[in-house]
């Protein structure tokens, strides 16, 4: 036989197997789907607290997979926790430390680089808002800045811009369905999908306007805080009392020209805009009628906060549940990792207050619920400490590729194979902005049993709470007799956090002396 025969007969069917193994093995690697809302409290979600509203397909993905109850940000705040779960990195490293100001450097690595780079077919299509070009997607189509209601733009790879009529979660959902019906179906894919609600201005979808209106929300226990002893907390703008507004947010605009003005109305349809006003118009004229002030009026507007932003969930949850559907009809659920998370916490009239950003419980934890059927039992509750920088080598590492070394998250699939395995025991936290709902930079500690943070910037103070005995954190134990030796010792923990995680911006405001003026006790 020539070497031209023996190619033929020998070396090159054995290619050919060697190919098909590739392939199969590239096939059985699982995919993956990243849900992250914008602003979804845990509150909000059935699966954590039956209270305010049913959430049915993201208590699908816990019942059907896990859910984490000590599931936490690094930043409170949109641009920095995208940043963080991308680059699996603190914002002293991944640079995009606030919504602002920053520059997030998208020729930085990220995990999602590493898949592309180990064969994965990865897209990011919905709110990015960490800038207007992502890098290392093989596809992705985003909404510029924090995006639209209704009838959104959308930021296209080729550099255009393209408006799509209807509500955007729907919209989002489609786009993903769009990009996974027309994949390469011999290699394994990664998808995010950033959703736009929950966050403000809180504009449902017409088919759930009225959703909630019979029911009646409790205000939580703290809604009439007096933030004394807590300097940061008496300069906030975020509250439900003063900072949210009647037009813009609650839908409540004294004349049709005013309606007419506000941008994310104006760019409704008539039909869109017609079932908006046959709704609000008799909402308004009853509140006019009642012509209440004072606290009166507060609570009306936390009820109508709560009718509103839990409509928009409505609509989330929806299309999770559609995705859900869409991965059985395709028989990808087995192979699938799906995770459902929100950008951070948000305060639901805690406190008296909307938005997120300080390290208090309502908008330091996040929601996170995970299924991946070939590692996690249906129904895990998972109780250790996870932080959406872990989401980055979690996921590498289920997919068998290898976690860079300066990644400062740590993959918590160990925690949820072995119950002995107890994981951090103190997390650390660092906030920067100082602009809009005037929040203090912050950076602290949180234990089990306690919590000490340091503001910085705007004020300058020390807040130290007992979480077992004074959950809502309203009572500030620091500079208080008893609390002296706690303080040091969680300084000293807070010190080693630092020093890991190389912040050198805190460990020099940690060692700064505050002067006594500026204490308020
Ligand atoms: C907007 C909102 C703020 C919100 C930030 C950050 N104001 O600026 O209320 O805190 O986004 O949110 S709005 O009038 O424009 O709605 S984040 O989720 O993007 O971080
Ligand atoms: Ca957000």
């Amino acid at each position: 036989m020539n070497s031209k025969n023996k190619f033929l007969f020998y070396i090159l069917p054995s290619v050919f197997v060697l190919i098909n193994l590739c392939t199969k093995a590239q096939t059985q690697r699982p995919n993956i789907v990243l849900i992250i809302s914008d602003d979804h409290a845990y509150q909000a979600i059935s699966a954590y607290n039956k209270g305010l509203a049913q959430t049915n397909n993201i208590d699908r993905i816990a019942h059907e997979g896990a859910i984490f109850n000590k599931a936490y940000v690094t930043n409170s705040l949109c641009g920095p926790s995208r940043a963080a779960i991308l680059t699996g990195k603190y914002s002293n490293k991944n640079g995009y430390k606030e919504n602002e100001k920053s520059f997030f450097d998208a020729s930085q690595n990220s995990f999602i680089k590493e898949l592309t780079n180990s064969g994965y077919q990865t897209a990011w299509v919905g709110k990015y808002h960490i800038g207007n070009k992502p890098e290392g997607f093989t596809y992705w189509q985003i909404l510029p800045g924090q995006g639209m209601y209704y009838n959104p733009d959308f930021l296209m790879m080729d550099g255009s811009r393209k408006r799509v009529e209807g509500y955007v979660t729907n919209i989002v959902e489609n786009v993903a369905e769009d990009w996974l019906s027309q994949r390469d179906t011999t290699k394994p894919f990664c998808i995010v999908i950033g959703h736009k609600a929950t966050h403000r201005t809180w504009m449902p979808d017409t088919c759930d306007l009225g959703m909630f209106d019979k029911k009646k929300f409790a205000l939580p226990a703290n809604f009439y805080d007096d933030y004394k002893n807590r300097l940061a907390a008496q300069q906030q703008d975020m509250t439900i009392s003063k900072t949210m507004v009647m037009g813009y947010d609650l839908k409540m605009f004294d004349s049709k020209e005013d309606e007419n003005n506000e941008g994310s109305f104006k760019r409704m349809n008539a039909a869109q805009r017609n079932k908006f006003d046959e709704y609000y118009r008799p909402i308004y004229e009853d509140l006019k009628s009642k012509n209440l002030s004072g606290n009166a009026l507060t609570e009306w507007k936390f009820q109508r906060y709560m009718k509103d932003y839990l409509s928009t969930a409505a609509s989330l949850d929806r299309n999770i549940g559609r995705m859900l559907n869409y991965l059985d009809a395709d028989h990808l659920s087995q192979n699938t990792i799906v995770i459902y998370m929100s950008d951070q916490g948000f305060f639901l009239g805690e406190h008296g207050w909307f938005d997120k950003r300080w390290m208090y419980e309502e908008s330091f934890r996040t929601p996170m619920v995970m299924r991946y059927p070939k590692l996690i039992q249906p129904g895990t509750i998972d109780n250790h400490y996870v932080l959406n920088i872990d989401i980055a080598p979690s996921l590498l590492q289920a997919l068998g590729v290898a976690i860079p070394k300066d990644m400062q998250g740590e993959s918590f699939l160990p925690l949820l194979k072995n119950e002995n395995n107890k994981g951090r025991n103190a997390i650390y936290y660092h906030y920067y902005e100082n602009g809009e709902h005037k929040v203090s930079p912050q950076f602290g500690i949180k234990t089990n049993q306690y919590k000490l943070i340091r503001f910085y910037e705007r004020v300058e103070s020390w807040e130290l709470y007992d979480l077992e005995k004074d959950p809502h954190e309203t009572h500030n134990l620091f500079g208080k007799k008893g609390y002296e030796k706690i303080a040091i010792e969680l300084k000293k923990k807070l010190e080693k956090l630092i020093n890991e995680y190389d912040d050198e911006e805190a460990l020099q405001i940690l060692h700064k002396q505050i002067s006594g003026a500026k204490r308020n006790f």
